[in-house]
């Protein structure tokens, strides 16, 4: 499966350089420009020109579902060009469009006609590559220091936060890796186990164990690890650690003799990416279909707080992961349980002017309000989504929308701000109310009644539909 790249100067090939040959997934370059072409041709590289209209162009270039894009043109009227000509051939694949200052692209306007796509600033990329390298320095030392102090011990314990995640878990499996352990000397551990079915078929596809603790246990632990959370979060229990690595906002109350926290970075996995390369382990396939799944999930597809690390990460795990493996995890988030709730939206579901709302009553878990929210957003037609429950004496409610509209995080902070936790981000948005206030400002939830047709009221009103 080869990554093609629509480009008109040879700005991207030497950027990336030597890493654009000798891959195991080809790169193969098209460009409106003949002398850009051959001069790729001479450094070795595969290379098409011709007019970015003409179906002699795409026949060469034998896109096809699966094929990965990359749109770094300079201008708007060849970037639309391609695009319109790869959806008319294929329909949606993943596009990146690298925007250039002063290229006219609009970002909304072209998100607009092309939900698929993401767009990149390219420049910023290309700036924060000096600064890589410093840190990447400083990371090779880390790691050299922690390798050394972690080999004293016989046995290792990496503690994981409650009910792991997919970024946790992937991290986990990627210092175990680093030190150069096995399941036996170095246990991924928890207190509370996995639930939600994603991860746990996450553990079961790629083979994780996660094993359950308990306060005895930790006697027999000559170093812990935490990743992806800080020691803070057990309150009391850890006031001390060996490594910490984590990307939430540094916390106080704790010592670590090794920390790496980077709180603007979206995954901790983007962090253990970099280490796994500063210590020299190759990535398997396994790892990189983890980690991959990971950045993914922490970033909502790197829809929400991505780094250019993230970015980078993302476009070097892409290429090593199993992305079948990675598509199964995620499923289509179908359970029999999901099912049964997907029926319940489809019947008692509230929609008007593209806005789909509905509110459940009491709900098992709290993942199920934003999976059934992604889920009815991939409907024709619909380009909100909202959908609440009632778990744990708190309402919570996910919303959803197609990315180019008003804020989700805005619209649930001006509805639900003044009784409660909301807030999110452009596309994915959350709050969760304490019943009692819930009551007050709508009255006594109910699945079919007054009140879901209160809260969509003030939920249509605040998105301006
Ligand atoms: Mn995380």
């Amino acid at each position: 499966m080869a990554t093609i790249l629509f480009l008109d100067d040879d700005l991207l090939p030497q950027v990336l350089g030597d890493r654009m040959s000798g891959e195991k997934t080809p790169y193969l370059f098209a460009t409106p420009n003949g002398n850009l072409a051959r001069s790729l041709k001479r450094k070795g590289l595969k290379a098409v020109s011709g007019s970015l209209r003409s179906s002699r162009l795409y026949n060469r270039l034998d896109l096809n579902g699966s094929s990965r894009i990359v749109i770094d043109l300079a201008d708007k009227g060849s970037t639309y060009a391609v695009l319109e000509e790869i959806q008319k051939r294929v329909g949606q694949v993943p596009v990146v469009v690298a925007l250039k200052e002063g290229s006219g692209l609009d970002e909304g306007q072209l998100l607009e006609q092309f939900p698929g796509v993401k767009v990149v600033r390219l420049r910023a990329l290309l700036e924060d590559g000096l600064k890589v390298e410093m840190e990447y320095a400083a990371t090779r030392r880390l790691v050299h220091r922690y390798q050394e102090d972690f080999q004293k011990a016989e046995r290792i314990l990496i503690l994981l936060h409650d009910d792991p995640d997919p970024d946790s878990m992937a991290s986990a499996l990627a210092l175990r890796t680093i030190l150069g352990r096995n399941r036996q000397t170095a246990v991924i551990g928890t207190f509370a186990p996995v639930t939600r079915p994603e991860n746990l078929r996450m553990t079961r596809m790629l083979d994780l164990t996660v094993k359950t603790l308990t306060q005895s246990d930790m006697a027999r632990f000559q170093r812990i690890a935490v990743l992806d959370i800080q020691p803070h979060y057990w309150a009391d229990r850890f006031r001390e650690v060996d490594l910490v690595i984590d990307h939430h906002p540094q916390a106080k109350g704790y010592k670590a003799r090794f920390k790496d926290l980077r709180p603007r970075v979206g995954a901790t996995s983007t962090i253990m990416l970099e280490h796994l390369l500063a210590a020299g382990v190759s990535v398997s396939e396994r790892m990189a279909t983890a980690m991959l799944y990971a950045i993914k999930t922490d970033t909502l597809f790197l829809e929400r707080g991505v780094h250019p690390a993230d970015l980078r990460s993302f476009m070097y795990l892409y290429q090593r992961a199993n992305l079948n493996v990675m598509r199964k995890i995620e499923g289509q988030g179908l359970t029999m349980e999901r099912l049964q709730f997907i029926d319940r939206v489809r019947q008692q579901h509230m929609f008007a002017d593209g806005f789909l709302y509905a509110h459940l009553g009491p709900i098992p878990r709290d993942d199920l309000a934003p999976a059934l929210a992604d889920f009815f957003l991939q409907v024709d037609d619909v380009k909100w989504c909202a959908i609440s429950g009632e778990v744990g004496g708190q309402v919570t409610l996910s919303l959803r929308n197609l990315g180019y509209q008003k804020s989700a995080g805005d619209v649930v902070k001006a509805v639900f701000g003044d009784i409660g936790n909301a807030g999110g981000h452009r596309s994915a948005a959350k709050a969760v109310i304490p019943m009692d206030k819930f009551r007050k400002k709508f009255g006594v939830p109910s699945r079919n009644g007054k009140v879901a047709a209160a809260v969509y009221a003030k939920l249509r009103e605040a998105t301006g539909l």
